[in-house]
């Protein structure tokens, strides 16, 4: 397979506005985007992103899950396609990049291989995984995740969101069901450009990181019983507080992560506190434990430690507690073969590059099950991301898309 020469470059300006554009749908209040999964603002973000595609001369396939598939034909229709793409939804405070510089990156490789006259003998697929963030429907990657066959179609529609609407009348609702069974689709492989979202690479001045692996993740959602009763009168020993519970569940959770430094990490990001009243003792809590490491064994032990930590802070508050699993990958490793075309594709083109774990969960890390897959980080300002401040510079954007059109041609080959 020849490789691309190195003056095979993408249109810098053209990713850059593209991105800025994007960025107009579902703004945040603080620079970012809110974008969450399935609502109105997906729904437009996702419609523009079909106008640009279609106008670039791609078919467009959705799925079940409104998995969006753009298609580019090769020399060889019956090549296995290569696939690439990543998220363009958002946290409720999310940054302009996380997920959209992969999609519209893919976008990117397509419309440069237009303006070269270049036709790959596989065809090339732009991707847009519904879902990845889970913030809005639990858990994440949640699209990809039944595409791999690890999640339920079913149990994925049957998700709720804080105001118990469906995930499969949601994406009914803003009319994205697609008709194609998910998971049907048979890839020569997938790559996912994504920030780094953790501050190694602009540490490092490094430009691009080489994804080897991804940490394992677990989210263990925790309700919490006490008794609602008058802060003002109830006498303290006779008090079963389940936002105390919380509380020390917190503490245990960031401990436990502590005892495996380097690698682990645990926090939790979302509590809910019944009935929320400020004269009355939290009755009920409900709380999301996410841990996450690049090592099976730990992530399994901080488990049993945290489940074994809720047992005794419930006894000896005289709460009760039920801990059920949501969300759960394992680590992975990444396709060598892939992972030495990033590589290979960073060195031709004189960008400096590093091997990285990824912190986050990806949409690859669910099809690296299915297909040989690799993802390419850029550096991101101050490590940020998961924040409306979430910031990029041009030359990142285009480095990581340089090397991500490297990858996909040679794979696809010309
Ligand atoms: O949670 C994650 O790692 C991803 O951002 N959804
Ligand atoms: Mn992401
Ligand atoms: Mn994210
Ligand atoms: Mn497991």
């Amino acid at each position: 397979m020849a490789a691309p020469g190195e003056n095979l470059r993408i249109n810098s300006d053209r990713l850059w506005d593209s991105l800025m554009d994007m960025a107009k749908i579902g703004p945040g209040i603080a620079g970012g985007n809110n974008r969450q999964t399935l609502t109105d603002e997906d729904g437009e973000g996702r419609k523009l992103f079909q106008s640009w595609c279609e106008a670039a001369g791609l078919t467009m396939g959705v799925d079940e899950m409104g998995t969006m598939f753009f298609r580019r034909e090769g020399t060889d229709p019956n090549a296995l396609p290569v696939y690439v793409g990543s998220h363009l939804d958002t946290q409720p405070t999310g940054g302009k990049y996380d997920g959209v510089l992969g999609v519209l990156g893919g976008l990117e490789i397509i419309r440069s291989l237009d303006d070269l006259g270049i036709r790959t003998k596989h065809p090339i697929v732009v991707t847009n995984w519904t879902n990845e963030e889970g913030t809005r429907f639990v858990p994440a990657m949640l699209a990809s995740g039944v595409f791999a066959g690890m999640l339920e179609q079913d149990w994925a529609y049957d998700r709720t969101d804080a105001k118990g609407k469906r995930f499969g009348d949601e994406l009914v609702r803003i009319g994205w069901k697609g008709e194609e069974p998910v998971g049907a689709r048979k890839m020569k492989a997938f790559f996912e450009l994504h920030i780094e979202q953790g501050p190694i690479l602009e540490d490092e001045g490094i430009d691009i990181g080489v994804v080897t692996h991804g940490q394992g993740l677990k989210w263990l959602q925790v309700t919490l019983t006490g008794k609602e009763s008058h802060t003002g009168s109830t006498p303290m020993p006779k008090r079963r507080n389940a936002g105390l519970g919380m509380a020390r569940v917190t503490e245990l959770v960031h401990e436990i992560a502590m005892d495996y430094q380097p690698d682990a990490v645990g926090a939790i990001g979302h509590m809910d506190v019944y009935p929320n009243s400020r004269n009355i003792i939290a009755g009920r809590c409900v709380f999301t434990v996410d841990i996450r490491s690049p090592d099976k064994e730990v992530l399994d032990e901080m488990d049993a430690r945290i489940r074994d930590g809720i047992a005794t802070i419930c006894e000896t508050l005289e709460i009760s507690a039920a801990v059920e699993q949501v969300g759960h990958f394992d680590p992975v490793a990444f396709d060598e073969t892939c992972v030495k075309a990033v590589r290979d594709a960073a060195d031709r083109l004189g960008y400096s590059h590093r091997n990285i774990v990824s912190g986050a969960g990806h949409d690859a890390c669910w099809i690296n099950r299915v297909a040989p897959t690799a993802m390419i980080f850029c550096p991101c300002v101050d490590g940020l991301s998961h924040n409306e401040a979430e910031e990029i510079s041009k030359e990142w954007a285009s480095a990581g898309c340089d090397v991500l059109f490297h990858a996909v041609v040679e794979t696809a080959e010309i």
